[in-house]
């Protein structure tokens, strides 16, 4: 009897814990923005999402289209028609903590003449202009179909480029950041790699602003495909 007792309580403390780890760990990560794009109409963009200071021209470059390879429903495809640099928005994103997940997939389609870079840009509100996270991927010159990742930070007081992987041009890597606001800090992964190095932000931020989907500034600009964006907590 004793024993059926002492095995009931172990149960019940198991059950109760099991149920305390699962509450914790639904609290943990909450997702503040999430897009697959698979149910925006073909041509359009999702609803809410703003070109960066009222540039129209952002709309004739960003398109929801069929996934070319079939296998992501939708995608959104970033085409290289506009000059100069342009940014797509997200909706806002309402952090409440200071650690904060960023994943999206990316598929770059250069060709080896092309050296264009792209900017993935997270901004972050309440410090000094531009206060932002930003990588960088652009051909490697060298070696044709592949492409380099890199991250611009401020170290030792300057910006600094750090090369942080190379990826295969023409299929989707999933990118993974997980961002600290209050250290101002980010570690960058890919395709479940290992995680980066930790990276500074150029600039200290202390909250997140809409996720800006680049065009950086130069002319020679890629084909980009992004699909399942999100960003929790
Ligand atoms: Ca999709």
């Amino acid at each position: 009897m004793r024993r059926q007792t002492l095995w009931f309580s172990l149960s019940l403390g198991f059950v109760i814990l099991f149920a305390l780890i699962g509450t914790t760990s639904a609290a943990s990560s909450s997702a503040l923005l999430t897009q697959d794009f698979d149910q925006v109409a073909v041509g359009e963009l999702p609803e809410g999402w703003l070109p960066r200071n009222g540039d129209k021209k952002i709309f004739e470059v960003f398109e929801v289209v069929e996934d070319p390879t079939g296998a992501r429903g939708k995608v959104l495809k970033q085409s290289p028609g506009m000059s100069g640099e342009g940014y797509l928005l997200t909706p806002p994103i309402a952090a409440h903590g200071s650690e904060v997940t960023v994943q999206f997939r990316v598929r770059i389609d250069a060709t080896d003449g092309q050296s264009g870079n792209v900017g993935f840009y997270l901004f972050t509100e309440g410090g000094q202009w531009p206060p932002y996270t930003s990588l960088h991927l652009s051909p490697i010159s060298d070696q044709p179909g592949r492409a380099q990742l890199s991250a611009v930070g401020t170290y030792d007081g300057a910006l600094q480029s750090k090369v942080l992987f190379a990826l295969d041009l023409g299929e989707f890597h999933d990118i993974a950041l997980r961002i600290n606001l209050d250290d101002s800090k980010y570690r960058v992964s890919v395709n479940g790699g290992e995680w980066s190095e930790l990276l500074n932000f150029r600039s200290p931020g202390t909250s997140l602003s809409p996720f800006h989907l680049g065009l950086y500034w130069r002319e020679d600009k890629p084909v980009i495909y992004w699909d399942e964006i999100s960003v929790s907590e």
